[in-house]
Parts: C-alpha cells; structure tokens; sequence
C-alpha cells in the first residue's frame, strides 16, 4: 500500500548503473534501478522495499519501464535495461504496455533490455515464451538476471529467445567459478546469447570475467548506480584532449 502511494506520489527515483564492453570498457549501456526517497527512512534500495508479487511491484516495474525509456530516449546510443517483475511479465497486455512506453518515449526497441528472473519463465510458461518472442520481434533484449541464484537451468532457456544472461554477482565473485564459467559462456555463445557479469568489485573478478568471455561486466569496480543527472553529465562530458 505505501509503496503504490510512494509510485504515485514522485518518491520513487530512477538511478543507473553503466554496463561495459569487457573487452573495450567502453559504456554500452545503464541498469535502471528503483530508489525510494523515503520520507523517514531515507534513500532505499529495492532489496528494502520491492515485494516478489502484487500489485505495488507491478506498478513499481511500469513507472521505471516509463521513466527509464524518456531518458534513455535523450542520451546517445546506449542501451537501458528494466527489471521486470514475474507476474507483470506474465499479464496479456505486457508487450503492450512496453511498445506504449516505448513509443511514448521516441526509444527504438533495439534499445531497451528487459531484465527476468528464471522464475517468470515457469510461472507461466506459454504466456512468457509468446510474449518473450513478441518483444524479439519487435527489437527488444531479453536478459535473464542474477543466473546462478537457486536452480538456474541453461537448458529451460534453450526454447526461449533470450539474449542474455546476466551472471549473478555470488557467481562472480566466487573464486571456484573459474573452473567452468570459461565452458558455460562458450556454450551460451554457441547458443547465439550474450553473457554479462554482475556485481564486479575488484580488478581481479574483471580480468577473470573477461578472460571467461564474458561480453559485459556491471559492478561496483565500474561505477555505482548514480541519479539520471549524473549520467547525462557525465555522456555529455568531452573527453579530455590528451598532448
Ligand atoms: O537483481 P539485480 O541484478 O537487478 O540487482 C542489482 C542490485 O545489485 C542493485 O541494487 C545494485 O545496486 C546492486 N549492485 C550493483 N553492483 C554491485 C556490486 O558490484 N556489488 C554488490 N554487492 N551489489 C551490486
Ligand atoms: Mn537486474
């Protein structure tokens, strides 16, 4: 209830957190990621309010869907990506609403990433895997988040037109993760899906992505999630010419 009300009130921030290239470092693209203005108990993160169901995380996923689609629509060829929550994924008129806020927005499609748990593909199967293909179709990525949590199964994804899947940050920031992440990015490559690394905090877990294949690493070591200000400064921003 007081989280529909903070929706609805303006006390929900959009921030972003870039997601590089692993082999240039060069930015391709932002996470949005939801932050609650709370009134008394100041600036939240969504581990501290983002229920798994209902209502409130449906109307939570809408508002950052819209908000993140305007600005992304003003900065220069990057991409945006949204979490979206199981159940909203698995409403009929879901791919309607992203193609509204899409075109709302002036964003091509090719440029908005929809991020899902494992679990809104078995909630309900046949909605996801037509509604999974409907935003293929249409240009829009689908990456699969925080893979590796609880029981990941690369084989549910091979009948789905996901484009990525992002390794979870226990994944990566497991030292015996290097023993087969090498193996599992090449069999995802091979399956035509890019793979990025999440929650990257030192030089030594970039380097060990990066030498596992990985496309894209997203992480403390890179750059915190920072408000939309921020990020267009820092787009805007020439660099410096070097002597
Ligand atoms: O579940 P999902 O991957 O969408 O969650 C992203 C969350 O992880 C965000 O709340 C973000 O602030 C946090 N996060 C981003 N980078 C790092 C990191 O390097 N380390 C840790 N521990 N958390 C991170
Ligand atoms: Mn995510």
């Amino acid at each position: 209830m007081e989280l529909t009300e903070a929706v609805a009130g303006g006390e929900i921030e959009v921030w972003y957190q870039p997601q590089v290239e692993a082999r240039s470092l060069r930015v391709a693209g932002f996470e949005a990621l939801a932050r609650w203005n709370h009134p008394s108990q100041g600036l939240l993160t969504p581990d501290a309010f983002v229920p798994a169901h209902g209502a409130a995380a449906d109307a939570l996923a809408a508002f950052v869907l819209e908000r993140a689609c305007e600005e992304a629509a003003r900065w220069p060829d990057v991409t945006v990506a949204v979490n979206m929550s199981p159940r909203h994924f698995a409403h009929r008129s879901f791919v309607d609403e992203v193609a509204q806020a899409m075109a709302r927005a002036g964003l091509a499609p090719e440029r908005l990433e929809l991020e899902i748990l494992e679990t809104s593909a078995f909630e309900e199967p046949a909605l996801a895997k037509a509604a999974m293909t409907r935003l293929r179709d249409m240009g829009v990525g689908i990456a699969i988040d925080d893979f590796g949590q609880g029981y990941s199964r690369q084989s549910l994804l091979l009948d789905l037109p996901v484009s990525k899947i992002k390794l979870a940050h226990a994944i990566v920031t497991d030292p015996a993760s290097a023993g087969w992440i090498g193996d599992f990015v090449r069999t995802t490559h091979a399956l035509g899906m890019k793979v990025t690394a999440e929650g990257v905090e030192t030089q030594a877990q970039a380097d060990a992505m990066t030498q596992a294949g990985c496309d894209y690493l997203q992480g403390y070591f890179f750059a915190r999630p920072a408000p939309s200000a921020a990020i267009t400064a820092a787009l805007n921003r020439t660099p410096d010419p070097r002597p």
